[in-house]
């Protein structure tokens, strides 16, 4: 290799370790991680329904999602398990512009994501009104395959990936945090890999 390639590669390296969190290393493809059951859900019977402390309930279909502005987003991945793949593009809907449809009024300060494997996470609604937080289907420019969550996940890149439920079903709002399927066994509840929050 020439030495300005040498020290462009040394420059990359360097610029990827920065962008990996403490006590993180870095992988190339996204591996599969979840509780154990992968739902089948078609596109047709696909609905994913807002409720809660909302003004408008809303249930949508695949056909009305795709009828939503179409968004892209390059985005660093981090699981609690310490590993973290860098440059994951992923294409859908942003959460906000579903929100916006839906009202959460004011009292509604948390979510809890229902998903059809009947896992469940928790965020404050204000993480989701971050544009980069998707209802994802494409991965890497492809569909979106059913171990990662398809047809439709949760993308919220600036979380640990627990916070990013797959099969993605429901988006509920109320009043007081409840924790999520993991948060219920020990993980983190704010879960921000900067800080390391991974346990407690
Ligand atoms: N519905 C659902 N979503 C889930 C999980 C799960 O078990 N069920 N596991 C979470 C965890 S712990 C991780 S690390 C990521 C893994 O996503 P991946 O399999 O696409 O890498 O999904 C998250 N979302
Ligand atoms: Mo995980």
């Amino acid at each position: 290799m020439s030495e300005i390639g040498k020290w462009l590669g040394q420059r990359l390296g360097l610029a990827d370790a920065e962008r990996l969190p403490p006590g993180q290393h870095r992988v190339t493809t996204l591996p599969v991680l979840d509780i154990g059951i992968h739902p089948l859900v078609e596109h047709n019977d696909w609905r994913l329904a807002i409720h809660g402390l909302v003004n408008h309930s809303l249930e949508m279909s695949w056909d009305e999602l795709q009828t939503l502005p179409q968004v892209e987003i390059i985005a660093d991945i981090h699981c609690v398990t310490h590993w973290s793949c860098l440059d994951v593009k992923w294409s859908g809907v942003a959460v906000k512009s579903l929100l916006e449809i839906a009202q959460p009024q004011p009292e509604g300060r948390f979510v809890t994501l229902h998903s059809y494997d009947n896992y469940t996470t928790n965020l404050p609604l204000v993480a989701l009104l971050d544009d980069e937080v998707l209802l994802a289907h494409s991965l890497n420019d492809q569909a979106l395959s059913i171990e990662h969550g398809g047809p439709v996940r949760l993308v919220v890149p600036k979380r640990y990936f627990w916070k990013s439920a797959k099969w993605i079903k429901a988006i509920e709002i109320h009043a007081e945090d409840r924790p999520g399927f993991w948060e219920a066994r020990g993980y983190h509840n704010e879960a921000f890999p900067w800080e390391e929050q991974r346990f407690g």
